[in-house]
């Protein structure tokens, strides 16, 4: 059921109930849209705050993206009406609403467009959905062939829901000058502060036609009537009924009458987008609604996703790997990279860590955003919950909790924007902040982990307050006493890595009590915290040690042990117990499950990551997130590469059909998490959640740059420690760095240690220096048996 094409650039689902939820995403700088196989969307664009431009048919609560999203008939989604005016016979595409089955279905999902074609009746339609660089709107082009090898005489009724847009005020009409229906609604507010925000939103939602229709509904009921959407009321009628709608809920519904010759066809273009008024909506029209500009247009989208492209090329024995690292790893840490997650207010973690993806696309992006990152740190030295992006944005949501783990993620992501620029100028910024404090990138990183340092309880370990790293943690530490065990050996890990930089930087002392920090951090996660075969998640307020072998739920947990291994509180003997009980406990077909055994039921003292459904997000699902941090650290490790590789490999679904089938997703995309709790409810772990907003992607790009593929930056060059898993013989790797391309050879040979050739000299160490942008560098690299 499920195919690459075009040499994986795009991938193909052949059944429209193979994998329900599979569906596949675009994006600009304002806006995304998701949409599944069988043509449920949901889309938002920004101004600034998110905002929809078709809507559920109830008021949805304003909130961030959820995993798991649930579809029902009045899901707003794209869709056409096909039906057969001599026989009567009707079905939909992409597939709902008739949910006829049909007798040729592709979706396909490709880097910068989502296109079907689906056959029945004797029709062929091909529908194809594209976006503009810089505007918000869907360009869609409808296709309809004749392949019955008859005339025939058929209705084609795009059918795009508008759905309730306000309780204040909404209504639709047609648009005779626009050709198009017009919804218009005012936002509801109550303040009266609001109104003066609300009133430059783009409160117009258009569906405009490039040929003009023969008939339209702008009015869901009249359109729906009592046929409901299998059978729409409007269909069984000899044209739609011209219909609008006044504090009604609005849809779009256009028709075409035809006749067809055999294997004759029609294509047809509309346009579907917000608006602030009808003079956008005309500008829109003249811009976009033409054959022409919707190839011009999709050029300039494929240039830009283009951008996206990432520094790297392999070729390896595992074609599937090769076709998401190669095509679509890269696309989703550029996505995140660059818009953020279309949130005003990203968590700094989450801020901090996208842009660590971005060093391998546009380093300069990353750049900037420890700059803006760095403006916003408080005066104390703490990193706020959330960076603020836009004028007038404000913390909202998880950003209103205190968490304590945001400093961590300076030195973490740091690493990887100087491992691959070398742009040590960076530290010498001066940023300034509101408060009116004025120090350098330097200076910051260094406050940064100072406040760390003093973050701790007379222990030596990290307070928690609301949350670390995981988010709905909060009742650990709400008291005030509780700490993070994770979050202490995260501190060391963070002291450790600035210390290295502090140590380039020629600043010894800082480096050195920095390194004594790391020490008493790590330190006291062994006196505290091992618990014989793994180290505790953490001590609640009222002094409970959890995540250890006496709790009967949330036994062992995955974070703590990986940032143990890449903070250095975990020696050889403690790697060497670990790791078999992240094989037993936490190890299932779909990845590493964040914690074992799942919470049934709330535990007060821990918090609300105990009230998730079993298995689902952060309780103890394969979150990804965890599963890539555990991946990292055995490539940190070295001597793991097997064990890293399953990993790795399994945080993308394939290549098996059933393993596609139970995680009910395209290999286009890593999800935040796969189901869980795969002891207790064998049925559904594995089950995609379908979000694609994680911060797995970066580490997972930077799993198979430094770790697969071993080619690290360092502050004079690059060096090259392949961890090839023991079942490959030799791969092929094309690596863009610091302007340069390298091309390696990398195989395994009768060698002690990695020996590298360049043409044919052999290298002093498996390091090139002296780089020349715009060289070609063509390396053998041999590989220890
Ligand atoms: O949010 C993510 C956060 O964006 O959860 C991660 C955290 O590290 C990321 O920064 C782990 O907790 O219940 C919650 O509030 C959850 O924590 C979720 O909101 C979670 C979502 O899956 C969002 O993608």
């Amino acid at each position: 059921v499920l195919r690459p094409s075009d040499h994986g650039r795009r991938y193909e689902l052949t059944s429209p109930t193979a994998m329900p939820k599979a569906g596949g995403f675009l994006w600009n700088q304002r806006m995304m849209i998701q949409i599944t196989c069988r043509g449920y969307a949901t889309a938002q664009f920004m101004q600034p705050e998110p905002a929809k431009y078709a809507y559920a048919p109830n008021i949805e609560a304003k909130t961030f993206m959820q995993p798991e999203p649930n579809y029902y008939a009045h899901h707003p989604g794209r869709f056409v009406y096909i039906k057969d005016l001599e026989t009567g016979q009707l079905f939909s595409a992409p597939h709902e609403p008739v949910r006829a089955s049909p007798d040729r279905f592709v979706f396909s999902v490709g880097k910068s467009d989502v296109a079907w074609t689906v056959e029945n009746l004797g029709l062929r339609v091909e529908m194809v959905m594209g976006l503009p660089t810089h505007d918000v709107a869907e360009l869609w082009t409808i296709k309809v062939t004749n392949i019955s090898g008859r005339p025939r005489r058929i209705s084609v009724t795009p059918y795009f829901p508008i759905g309730y847009m306000s309780w204040m005020n909404q209504s639709a009409e047609w648009n005779q000058e626009l050709l198009g229906v017009v919804g218009s609604c005012v936002t509801p507010y109550q303040k009266a502060a609001e109104y003066f925000k609300n009133k430059h939103l783009r409160d117009k939602t258009y569906f405009l036609c490039e040929t003009p229709p023969d008939s339209w509904d702008a009015r869901q009921q009249a359109f729906e009537g009592e046929g409901g959407l299998h059978n729409p009321s409007g269909l069984q009628e000899p044209q739609l009924s011209s219909s609008d709608a006044r504090y009604e809920t609005p849809t779009a519904a256009v028709q075409y009458r035809l006749s067809l010759n055999a294997g004759e066809e029609r294509e047809y273009r509309f346009l579907f987008g917000p608006a602030y008024d009808e003079a956008e909506i005309r500008t829109m029209r003249s811009r976009y609604l033409s054959k022409e500009a919707f190839a011009r247009t999709a050029d300039e989208y494929a240039a830009y996703m283009e951008t996206g492209r990432g520094c790297l090329r392999i070729e390896t024995p595992d074609k599937e790997l090769d076709n998401f690292v190669n095509n679509w790893l890269p696309r989703q840490v550029y996505y995140h990279g660059d818009v953020n997650r279309l949130t005003t207010d990203p968590q700094t973690r989450n801020y901090l860590q996208d842009n660590m993806g971005m060093n391998y696309i546009k380093p300069q992006v990353a750049r900037k955003a420890f700059i803006t990152a760095l403006s916003q740190q408080e005066a104390n030295g703490a990193m706020p919950d959330g960076i603020l992006l836009a004028e007038g944005a404000e913390l909202k949501y998880i950003n209103q909790i205190p968490h304590t783990d945001h400093c961590v993620w300076l030195p973490v992501t740091l690493d990887v924007y100087l491992a691959e620029t070398g742009d040590y100028g960076l530290l010498m910024e001066p940023v300034r902040t509101e408060n009116g404090d004025n120090f350098t990138v330097f200076e910051r990183f260094s406050r940064a982990m100072d406040f760390l340092l003093k973050l701790r309880d007379e222990r030596g370990l990290s307070f928690i307050a609301q949350g670390d790293w995981c988010d709905p943690m909060n009742m650990v530490g709400y008291k005030g006493k509780g700490v993070s065990g994770w979050l202490t050996l995260a501190t060391a890990y963070a002291l450790n890595l600035w210390a290295s930089v502090c140590e380039h930087e020629g600043a010894a002392e800082l480096a050195e009590r920095f390194r004594a920090g790391a020490r008493d951090c790590n330190d006291a996660a062994n006196k505290h915290l091992w618990d014989g075969d793994w180290f505790a998640r953490g001590i609640t307020d009222d002094n409970v040690v959890f995540g250890i072998r006496k709790d009967p739920e949330g036994r062992i947990w995955l974070n703590p042990q990986s940032f143990a291994i890449l903070g250095g509180a975990a020696g050889q003997e403690h790697v060497a117990r670990i790791l078999p009980q992240v094989d037993e406990q936490l190890t299932t077909p779909y990845g590493v499950q964040m914690f074992a055994p799942p919470f049934s039921r709330m535990r007060e003292d821990v918090g609300r990551v105990t009230q998730k459904a079993m298995g689902s997000a952060e309780n103890a699902a394969v979150y990804n997130h965890a599963a890539v941090f555990f991946v990292y650290s055995l490539y940190r490790l070295g001597g793991q590469q097997d064990r890293a590789y399953a990993h790795l490999r399994q945080l993308l679904p394939g290549p098996g059909e059933d393993d596609y089938l139970q995680r009910g997703q395209l290999p286009i995309f890593m999800p935040n998490y796969y189901r869980g709790a795969w002891r207790e409810f064998p049925r559904t772990a594995g089950r995609s959640s379908q979000l694609f907003n994680t911060g797995t992607v970066s580490w997972a790009y930077r799993c198979v740059i430094e770790g697969l593929c071993g080619l690290r930056g360092d502050a004079e060059g690059l060096v090259i420690r392949p961890q090839l898993p023991s079942g490959w013989d030799a791969i092929r790797v094309t690596r863009e760095f610091r302007g340069a391309t390298f091309e390696l050879e990398i195989a395994r040979g009768d060698v002690g240690e990695v020996i590298v050739k360049l043409g044919d000299r052999v290298l002093p160490e498996p390091r090139i220096t002296g780089i020349k942008a715009g060289e070609t560098y063509r390396l053998s690299v041999v590989v220890p048996r």
